[in-house]
């Protein structure tokens, strides 16, 4: 279907993204949706995964029709072709997450060091609790002794060591088991990513099936490693997450204010930005510019971890973010890493935003670089607060649109804010899951791709779940769909189904969670070894599974590997490059369930994908002896 045909209404579900795209027509920008018709009639070699570069004496293209061009020049057939592609795209997923984790790292380190002024600890519970859980000493030691010895820990646990991951310790005895049976207990992060990258050069595993174990075995690492780490290093760093009230979508941009965008990933440089934005000389050079004051609101992940800690707007997800330059409103947009889609640099310059990098690896051709470290960090953010304050002397009021009003929302659930409000245990959710009060849990997570309906999977999976007395915890991307829908609300309890809604009312909480950013799946992996070592079961007996309806990224798929990795159902709204394999795609379907414990499922369809969850729910409630 042509965009025309289709129609600018079908794009998006929703009416700020309909406007914006209606403007962007009307300003003549170019948006992703544009280049996606562009780029229609795709390859049918790469979309099944079945094209290889990886050496010079290809490119190769493997044919399954008819006996011609079996394989490659090396000799590679479509399983390896396959599996290697997949192998490296769970490895750069992998390597994202954790690489992201490690500039976390860093800047924790630098503050045990003594190096900065700029962060602090201000969580020294947490830092304490995590240094004693992996076996550190930590009482009655000073807070920058034990913030060393944990920074020590965790480095360790991204080199080449042999021995398993510190986080191992939180997973369930059966699951661990099984990972060592079959060779994909996690050792170091760089290792595993390092290790996928030999294998696929040519020539080195051939085997289609032990690649993609090492792919469950990265996965893994990404999950009880790089992520975790980022997740529980930036609770200590900037605060661990409680129940905070907030808004939703580009309604949260402001007239009468100096509108910050801050986009990416690491909550490193937009904490900062946000810590800055409270400077008195600040503000008082953004009044004299004439604005009100200055308004941060977040995009992707940086806005979902800084969302989560300080309650700061949500302007919106992965589609939206050019969209939100479109209002015209937009001051600064300030970046670190992963999802900002290049074309931004363009956009901004069809208006009077500012667009600002910040890290050394991800440089955008066009944007001002303002190199931010741990030592400099609070410098370099006023320095782009005043190229915002800047830049707001040269809006031009007629250009700009702000669509609609924000939508209410409630963040902030850790799972240490969860277990709190349950009374220190999760017998309570024990309790309502045996019931039948809540039948089951679904982590919903992930990205948006043009090639879905904005967020129609998202918001309609969601509620068909909820609908079945299913609670839905969400992060990434999806979150500001649950948002916009009003799940993400007390509320939004009155759509969901008797059970799961006298619980909510019970408790004042939404039938939908958020728990975070990306890599604060961790979180959600954290929560089911929890739930797993409290019934003293493994995390495949339990009635939970995953699904990323709208994924995208190579990180998601890493996010899903991990979480089938984990004995978790996952369901994909979009299959990934693999089904040029037989092998590859029936291991991802079903050869995964006998040996891990679960296994995927690809469903576009929301409401077919509810039934398949459910059903998945019910066997496994049955299984533990409970009404399904
Ligand atoms: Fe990116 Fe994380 Fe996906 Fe959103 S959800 S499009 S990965 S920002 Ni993580
Ligand atoms: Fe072709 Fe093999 Fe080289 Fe890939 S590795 S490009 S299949 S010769």
């Amino acid at each position: 279907m042509t965009k025309e045909q289709q129609g600018l209404e079908n794009l998006s579900i929703w009416n700020d993204a309909a406007s914006m795209l209606a403007k962007a027509k009307k300003d003549g920008v170019e948006t992703v949706w544009d280049r996606l018709h562009e780029q229609r009639n795709e390859c049918a070699f790469c979309a099944q995964g079945l094209s290889c570069s990886k050496c010079v004496m290809g490119p190769c293209r493997i044919n399954m029709k008819g006996d011609k061009r079996q394989h490659g020049v090396c000799g590679a057939d479509a399983d390896l072709t396959v599996a290697r592609n997949f192998g490296r795209f769970v490895a750069a997923g992998a390597a994202s997450h954790s690489d992201h984790g490690r500039d976390v790292l860093d800047t924790f380190a630098a503050v045990a060091e003594g190096k900065t002024k700029d962060f602090q600890i201000r969580d020294e519970a947490k830092l304490r609790r995590i240094a004693s859980e992996l076996g550190l000493a930590s009482d009655g030691q000073p807070i920058d002794a034990i913030a060393r010895a944990l920074a020590d820990k965790f480095y360790q646990d991204y080199s080449s060591r042999s021995e398993e991951l510190s986080f191992l310790s939180r997973v369930p005895e059966k699951r661990r088991t099984r990972w060592a049976e079959l060779g994909v207990t996690p050792r170091g992060i760089d290792r595993e990513v390092v290790e996928m990258m030999h294998r696929t050069h040519m020539g080195v595993d051939c085997d289609a099936t032990n690649i993609c174990l090492h792919a469950v075995r990265t996965a893994l690492a990404d999950g009880w490693g790089g992520s975790m780490i980022a997740t529980e290093l930036s609770d200590i760093l900037f605060g661990t997450p409680r129940p905070t009230a907030s808004k939703v979508n580009l309604g949260v941009l402001r007239k009468d204010m100096v509108n910050v965008l801050v986009h990416g990933h690491s909550p490193v440089v937009s904490e900062t930005i946000l810590a800055a934005a409270k400077d008195q000389d600040i503000l008082a050079e953004a009044a004299k510019a004439g604005a009100s004051g200055i308004n941060i609101a977040g995009l992707c992940c940086t806005g979902n971890e800084v969302l989560m800690r300080q309650g700061i707007p949500l302007a919106g997800n992965h589609l939206m973010t050019e969209l939100a330059l479109i209002t015209g409103a937009v001051e600064l947009m300030v970046v670190d890493y992963q999802c900002i889609m290049p074309s931004l640099v363009r956009i901004a310059a069809c208006y009077h935003t500012r667009f600002v990098s910040t890290q050394d690896k991800a440089k955008f051709p066009g944007a001002t670089h303002v190199p931010f470290t741990p030592e400099n960090a609070r410098d370099k953010a006023r320095e782009v607060l005043r190229m915002a304050i800047e830049a707001y002397t040269k809006r031009k009021p007629e250009r700009v649109e702000i669509p609609g009003q924000p939508v209410d929302i409630m963040t902030g659930f850790s799972n240490e804010a969860v277990l709190e409000a349950l009374g220190g245990t999760p017998q309570p959710l024990i309790d309502a899951i045996k019931v039948g009060s809540v039948r089951g849990v679904v982590g919903i997570v992930g990205c948006n791709n043009p090639k879905l309906t904005h967020d129609y999977c998202h918001t309609n999976l969601a509620k068909e779940l909820i609908k079945r007395d299913i609670l839905v915890v969400v992060t990434g991307c999806a979150t500001v769909a649950m948002g916009k829908a009003g799940l993400l609300t007390p509320a939004g309890a009155e759509q969901a189904g008797q059970g799961l809604a006298s619980v909510c009312k019970a408790l004042g909480i939404p039938p939908v969670l958020h728990v975070g950013s990306c890599v604060d799946n961790a979180r959600i992996l954290h929560l089911c070894a929890i739930l797993a070592n409290a019934l003293g079961v493994d995390m495949s007996d339990l009635p939970v599974a995953a699904s990323a309806p709208e994924w995208y990224s190579e990180k998601a798929a890493a996010i899903g590997l991990y979480a089938v990795s984990c004995g978790i159902y996952t369901h994909l709204g979009l299959p990934p490059h693999i089904t040029g394999s037989k092998t590859v795609t029936n291991l991802a379907l079903n050869g995964l369930e006998d040996v891990i414990g679960a296994s995927f499922a690809v469903e576009p369809d929301p409401f077919k994908a509810a039934e398949l969850i459910d059903k998945r729910i019910s066997t496994k409630r049955t299984a533990l002896g409970l009404t399904p």
